[in-house]
């Protein structure tokens, strides 16, 4: 769980990633793998590497994740209907041990929603 992961990197611009949104917290990019329509990862510029990682000073920051991710998907276009989804661990999917949220929009989900 080394704090350089390919995250770091987009986000210090050694690997060239046009930012969807960045302010002093977070960048917005696309997914490179798309998994819906509008597929788009919120990053903060901290590298926590799982949620579990966080502590409470890091409450703010968690915060500013969520309330940027509902202002990026209602502007990408998902209205209201979107999903936040967090991979915590690699049993969970995780693959970069950069704590992120996935937004995912514009894809029918069922109503279970599972
Ligand atoms: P997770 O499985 O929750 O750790 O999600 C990691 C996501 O990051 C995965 O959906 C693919 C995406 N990803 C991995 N490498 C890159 C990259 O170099 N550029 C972009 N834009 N996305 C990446």
């Amino acid at each position: 769980m080394s704090e350089d992961t390919i995250f770091s990197k987009i986000i210090r611009g050694d690997i060239p990633t046009a930012f969807v949104y960045e302010d002093e917290h977070c960048v917005c990019i696309n997914d490179i793998n798309p998994q819906a329509p509008v597929h788009l990862l919120v990053i903060p510029r901290k590298p926590i590497p799982r949620l579990v990682d966080a502590s409470v000073e890091d409450q703010a920051l968690l915060g500013h994740l969520m309330v940027k991710a509902g202002e990026i998907a209602r502007k990408a276009g998902c209205g209201e209907a979107f999903r936040l989804v967090v991979n915590n661990g690699e049993q969970a999917g995780q693959t970069v041990f950069h704590l992120h949220l996935h937004i995912l929009g514009n894809k029918h989900y069922s109503e279970s929603g599972l």
